[in-house]
């Protein structure tokens, strides 16, 4: 009798999941930003990146959808970096996953949080399997691709050891730059606050959020959780946000109202490029 693996489509077998530690991985990386980056050598380097930025390995059946979520505006440049090198780390540590850009429209003061929060929304309306969500700045590249891009059970803090931090953490609650949670723990937290405008605060809240509910966050060794940052100036329209102080120390009682669970905006485009998928999104302005 024929055997069900000669015939094509649903019967053909499944293939094995995904080991434990990627086999391939290279360990400590280069990293620098001086030379230019055309977007068109990003693509070309990249052939095996589906449209959209969606990414399985052929080879074996990963245990997580990964939904990689950036906050932008105004970062073209950094952005080719960003998929330059994260594209191969992903690709190396065989991750099923997509790229969602979340770019602020107008040029009212910036939102990160609301933006990761919008990130969430949206990804999972592209895909209902995502599981795990990873949100990470645009100008923030790992040096090591040890450095795993999933999640755990409790909360991730990757980005641990910057350059513009002398390779420490600056503070022990801190939790900027990349993090990472499963669904489940982002609405556990209502996900992040929305009411955080322009520069500073919004990650101590999720650190906030994150304790609150009795998580704790889990982080890579010192040597492996190391970053670069691209270099910039403060962006206009990002200033130091004055509220933060008083803010973060009000998680407990804004958490609740303050979240996933109430976040308002107006998504004006989604558009797949080869390498990401830019959502461009109305989140209105600070009251
Ligand atoms: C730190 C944290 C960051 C966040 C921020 C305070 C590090 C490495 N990162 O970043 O996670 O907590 O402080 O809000 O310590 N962005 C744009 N366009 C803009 C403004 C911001 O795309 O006009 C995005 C972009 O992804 C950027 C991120 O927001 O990387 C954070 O802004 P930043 O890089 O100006 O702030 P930075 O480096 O102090
Ligand atoms: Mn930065």
């Amino acid at each position: 009798p024929e055997a069900p693996s000669a015939r094509p489509g649903p019967t053909a077998p499944a293939l094995p999941p995904c080991p434990d530690s990627p086999p391939g991985l290279v360990g400590r990386l280069l990293i620098e930003f001086t030379s230019p980056m055309p977007l068109e050598r990003v693509q070309r380097e990249n052939p095996g990146v589906l449209l959209g930025g969606r990414y399985a390995p052929p080879d074996c059946t990963p245990a997580q959808t990964v939904a990689v979520i950036i906050p932008f505006r105004h970062r073209e440049h950094h952005l080719r970096y960003w998929l330059h090198y994260l594209h191969p780390i992903l690709r190396r540590q065989r991750l099923r996953y997509g790229v969602y850009v979340i770019n602020q429209h107008g040029e009212d003061t910036f939102n990160r949080a609301k933006l990761l929060n919008v990130g969430f929304l949206e990804a999972l309306k592209e895909d209902a399997t995502y599981d795990c969500f990873i949100f990470s700045d645009v100008d923030l590249v790992p040096m090591d691709d040890r450095n795993l891009y999933r999640c755990g059970d409790q909360p991730r803090h990757f980005a641990i050891a910057m350059d513009k931090f002398g390779f420490r953490l600056p503070y022990a609650g801190y939790f900027g730059g990349v993090s990472g949670l499963s669904k489940a723990q982002f609405l556990r937290i209502n996900g992040f606050p929305n009411e955080y405008w322009g520069w500073g605060g919004e990650d101590d809240d999720i650190f906030n959020r994150i304790s609150l509910t009795g998580m704790k966050i889990s982080r890579p060794d010192i040597r492996i959780g190391r970053y670069r940052m691209i270099k910039h100036d403060r962006d206009k329209h990002n200033e130091p946000n004055p509220q933060r102080f008083t803010k973060i120390q009000n998680t407990k009682l804004t958490m609740k109202r303050d979240g996933i669970g109430s976040v308002r905006y107006q998504v004006l485009e989604v558009s797949r490029q080869p390498l990401f998928t830019n959502i461009t999104v109305d989140i209105g302005r600070p009251p």
